[in-house]
């Protein structure tokens, strides 16, 4: 019953792009009239998540719960995409195993630490920096780059419209009519 239906896991750095991304990849498929559904901080870790923090035993729960979600809403049909850091390789590998290898396809929004710290949107890696916040990916915590994503996305080198566009076709094809 999940046919037409997958996970966009989207990984990548705070401030890489990963929302910004997977909110443009959602109206392409809205605009076909088909049904989406994003997970995302402010509908995962304000709620269901609300409480884990940002250790490694936290982040790893976080994660767990996200592909659980996940799970539940490609059974009901529905074109779900992810957009959290998931920084750990074995998280991801735990992702793809609950949700099953043919409905899950990685993003990695491979956006440099040095880029994403000079954008600083929200100001969190100054504070990374200072100390006042603690765990930061790339800064207090590790980030472990996955070596066989089925996209990588540069946003150096590409607008955010081609890296949409491109991980839209790869979907595509997935797409059975
Ligand atoms: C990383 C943090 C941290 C720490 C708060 N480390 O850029 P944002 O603000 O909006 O996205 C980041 C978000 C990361 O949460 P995730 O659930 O995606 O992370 S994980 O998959 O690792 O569980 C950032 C904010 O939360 N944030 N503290 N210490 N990002």
């Amino acid at each position: 019953n999940n046919h037409n239906s997958f996970v966009v896991w989207f990984t990548g750095l705070s401030g890489s792009g990963k929302s910004t991304i997977a909110n443009q990849l959602e109206k392409k498929f809205f605009d076909m009239g088909l049904r989406t559904y994003s997970l995302d901080g402010d509908n995962i870790r304000s709620g269901l998540n609300k409480g884990l923090t940002f250790t490694e035993e936290d982040r790893t729960e976080n994660n767990r719960r996200i592909s659980e979600v996940a799970k539940l809403f490609i059974d009901a049909g529905i074109i779900t995409i992810t957009a959290f850091i998931s920084p750990l390789k074995a998280d991801r590998k735990h992702a793809k195993e609950i949700i099953g290898a043919d409905n899950f396809i990685e993003v990695f929004v491979n956006t440099p630490l040095e880029v994403c710290e000079q954008r600083d949107v929200k100001g969190l890696y100054k504070k990374a920096r200072q100390g006042e916040i603690k765990n930061f990916t790339g800064i207090s915590s590790p980030y472990e780059k996955p070596e066989n994503p089925h996209i990588e996305v540069k946003t150096e080198n590409e607008s955010i419209e081609e890296s949409v566009e491109r991980i839209f076709k790869v979907l595509q094809a997935k797409l059975e009519y």
